[in-house]
């Protein structure tokens, strides 16, 4: 601490870490590792080339069409006129007061779901949620892109809120380490995801735990399509992509058959397992789940999955589940069936054994922390009642009006006539872009806050330039992580960008919300309050927050609430009495079967799980569109973000898809091919990688590269959600089912 105070270091925090910045005359001009971070991010480098990027909105911008006459077509495809912040500033105002007086608040849809800045005060989904509810509310949304699917159904399996379970219960690295014998990962557990987290992560620590847990002699196995899911020296088990609930079931057949089911937790702790029986051993509909029957379904050798089940029976096994099996078409049930799996074993609530979720798919996730909560701009209440799950926003665009399902509730869908997006890129995280273009042309008036020219903001009629984090002053924290950053304001706004804050603040006073958004504090009012309220919540638990000024001095502390010894293990007080510290489930205990889930009656997510193939997977690949694409989150970046900078990079556009030689030598494919990637919801163009690293039939596409040209065009600069389908989990979760996509690959002449 004494150190940084010296060298008057300027660190800030990111999603992807803590860095430090350099500036001269008023330009960030390079990025350094943060000293404390073992294995820091290369995020940062390319941050000073996108901050400063010819993509930055230089002043509020209208589309020129939507100046004129208010017209609706045009979007994405026609001029902009920049005004003056006031004249911009009015016209926004009277048209959401228009829309809000002649059809009511529920005509606007404020979710704005996406990872804005990581700083507390300036989190522009926070100002802009905070803005709407003073203005009479908005259609706002259920979940997230990341696991919306798991926060329904895993509340019926384990009675408690998903994000509850995986940041406050779930087992320590430290733990792991100590206990676990066998880690069985579902989708590997990834460095290269791991560099993030949301709101920050300052040490990067998830590659030395698994240093740790080689040199210990744990036996790692990755289960899943690609080997770089897992640090290099864990075993690979090449899993057909939307496969892993037979490839679970077939474990769990093994434990039944072989009479390794642990009979008393499941009497103790579960409910449902004699309903459940009689599907995995097919006595209900004639099919044993058995390893021969998955054996073909996963493309995994049968011998394999029994020997992976007489493993998990006889050591410490802890079921590892990534986020990506829930962010496909009934990714309802990997999830549950991970549970009762893990039930069967009987090792829920031993340390180091069980199941987890999430590990590795960002960096939080694993580290043992005293929880400090706090520091969140307040948002007040929402008049307006109703909610969508966020990864529907295509079809309630669609659907005005139409009735939909959703986790036992029958509802309909808003008819929006305004959208207000801040710190969020639909076109970059939505599926079946082409499809959501269409769509997005129906709503009368679309309001984008964005630093840069996103695809998204492309596509709006009112575009307001927003700051950057290293604009604007604020404090990084999350409970996520144990470092605290004064982020000061590194340069000024670069052209006429505003914080979100000073854009909301100018539209409420407008609309006569002005006092109730701003209580006539500025930004750093709100900041010494918001801190002042962290302080006080820190000080209940015992641990000591240097004042503001102090922290302001230091740019960082790192605060003592790290618990790395042994630490509670979930649900061991439910395992030693269920009676006495009962789950929140209508049970008390763990449900294998859930009467909750029957009684909905939805053939896509019965009342126990069940393996369901999804509309598009290697088992159902036509001779049009014989492969699946993978999806994942990109290595070099977060999602759309300083994707401006990257692509100016030689060579780095199109993004990279990476294939299997056989796939490649059928088609005459080479590495460094420009290749078309297609189906019949778009194209887009892409790099290839040959490697034996994926599994064959699969091709993976990062996701990130900016959405180029609409319609049935080819994407210049391979954004894989032109290929993905728009279609909701199931009827109970309705979450984002990007990993379900069959695709075709040519070559293109060069
Ligand atoms: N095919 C496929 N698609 C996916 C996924 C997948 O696995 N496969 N994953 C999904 C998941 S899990 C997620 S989380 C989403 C991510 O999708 P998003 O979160 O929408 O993606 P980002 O690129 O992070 O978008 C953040 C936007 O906020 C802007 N921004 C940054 N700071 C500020 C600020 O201070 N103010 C304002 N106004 N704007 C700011 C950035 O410039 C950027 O445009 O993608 C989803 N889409
Ligand atoms: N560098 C970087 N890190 C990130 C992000 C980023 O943009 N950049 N985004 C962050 C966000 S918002 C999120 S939500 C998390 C996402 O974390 P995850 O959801 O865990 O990550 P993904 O990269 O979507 O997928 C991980 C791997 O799952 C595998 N996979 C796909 N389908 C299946 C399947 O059916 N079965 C099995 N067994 N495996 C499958 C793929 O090979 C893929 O590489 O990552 C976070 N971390
Ligand atoms: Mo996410």
């Amino acid at each position: 601490m004494s150190d940084a105070l010296q060298r008057r270091t300027r660190v800030t925090s990111s999603h992807w870490g803590a860095f430090e910045v350099d500036v001269e005359d008023d330009r960030i001009v390079a990025t350094r590792p943060f000293a404390a971070d073992p294995n820091p991010s290369a995020i940062p480098a390319v941050l000073p080339a996108a901050v400063h990027h010819r993509s930055r909105i230089a002043r509020p911008s209208i589309r020129r069409g939507w100046l004129e006459r208010r017209a609706r077509g045009g979007r994405g495809s026609e001029a902009f006129v920049e005004l003056p912040w006031d004249e911009a500033l009015d016209i926004a105002a009277a048209e959401i007061d228009r829309v809000r007086r002649s059809h009511g608040n529920a005509a606007i849809f404020g979710g704005s779901y996406g990872w804005g800045s990581a700083g507390r005060f300036h989190h522009a989904q926070s100002q802009l949620h905070r803005f709407l509810n003073c203005i009479g509310g908005y259609v706002a949304t259920f979940g997230s892109y990341s696991t919306g699917c798991a926060q329904a159904i895993m509340p019926h399996v384990f009675g408690e809120p998903f994000l509850k379970l995986l940041y406050e219960h779930q087992e320590g690295w430290q733990t792991i380490h100590d206990h676990t014998e066998t880690l069985v990962m579902f989708g590997g557990i990834n460095a290269k995801n791991a560099q993030v987290s949301m709101g920050g992560i300052t040490e990067h620590e998830t590659a030395d735990w698994f240093a740790r847990f080689a040199a210990k002699g744990m036996h790692c196995v990755n289960i899943g399509p690609q080997r770089g899911d897992a640090p290099a020296d864990c075993a690979w088990m090449p899993l057909r992509p939307a496969s892993d609930t037979a490839l679970m079931l077939a474990l769990a057949h093994v434990l039944d058959a072989e009479g390794l089911i642990d009979g008393d937790f499941l009497n103790r702790c579960t409910v449902g397992f004699a309903r459940f029986r009689p599907y995995l051993t097919g006595e209900a509909d004639g099919q044993p789940k058995s390893p021969d029957w998955a054996g073909p379904i996963c493309g995994v050798a049968p011998e394999s999955i029994r020997a992976l089940a007489r493993r998990m029976a006889a050591t410490r096994t802890l079921i590892t589940v990534a986020w990506s099996l829930q962010r496909a078409e009934h990714g309802e049930q990997p999830y549950w069936m991970s549970a009762v799996l893990a039930a069967m074993l009987g090792q829920i609530g031993l340390p180091g054994g069980g199941v987890g979720y999430g590990y590795g798919a960002i960096g939080g996730v694993g580290k043992s922390l005293l929880g400090l909560t706090g520091m969140t701009l307040p948002q007040g209440t929402n008049p307006v009642r109703r909610v969508i799950p966020v990864a529907r926003i295509g079809d309630m665009l669609r659907h005005p009006g139409q009735p939909y399902d959703f986790n036992g509730r029958r509802e309909t869908y808003p008819d929006i006539r305004l959208i207000h997006w801040a710190g969020g890129n639909p076109f970059h995280h939505h599926q079946d872009l082409n499809g959501l273009h269409e769509a997005w042309q129906r709503p009368e008036t679309i309001i984008v806050h964005d630093p840069w020219w996103t695809a998204t903001a492309k596509r709006a009629d009112i575009v307001f330039p927003a700051t950057t984090p290293y604009e604007r002053e604020d404090i990084g924290r999350t409970n996520l992580d144990d470092y605290l950053f004064h982020m000061p304001r590194l340069i000024p706004p670069v052209g006429e960008a505003r914080d979100d804050y000073d854009i909301l603040s100018g539209l409420a006073a407008r609309l006569g919300a002005g006092p109730a958004f701003t209580e006539g504090r500025d930004a750093a009012a709100w900041i010494d309050r918001l801190y002042a309220d962290y302080r006080d919540r820190a000080a209940l638990k015992g641990v000591e927050v240097p004042d503001l000024e102090t922290l302001k001095a230091r740019n960082w502390v790192r605060l003592p609430i790290r618990s790395d010894g042994p630490n509670r293990t979930l649900f061991a007080p439910f395992r030693e009495d269920p009676a006495a510290a009962p789950l929140r489930t209508p049970s008390g205990r763990i449900e294998i079967f859930s009467e909750a889930v029957a009684s909905f009656g939805y053939d896509d997510c019965p009342g126990h799980p069940v393996w369901l193939p999804p509309a598009e997977w290697l088992g159902a690949a036509t001779a049009a569109a014989p492969l699946h694409l993978v999806s994942p989150q990109p290595g070099d970046k977060l999602h759309s973000q300083l994707e401006s900078a990257l692509a100016d990079v030689p060579g780095a556009r199109p993004e990279t898809l990476l294939m299997h030689p056989d796939d490649a030598a059928r088609r005459e494919i080479r590495t460094g091919d420009l290749v078309r990637v297609f189906n019949t919801r778009g194209a887009c163009r892409a790099r290839v990688r040959v490697s034996d690293d994926i599994l064959s039939g699969v091709v993976a596409l990062p996701t990130g590269a900016w959405f180029g040209d609409p319609g049935g065009n080819l994407d210049p600069h391979g954004n894989p959600n032109v290929l993905t389908r728009d279609t909701g989990t199931s009827r109970l979760a309705q979450g984002c089912s990007a990993h379900s996509a069959l695709v075709e690959v040519s070559r293109l002449d060069p």
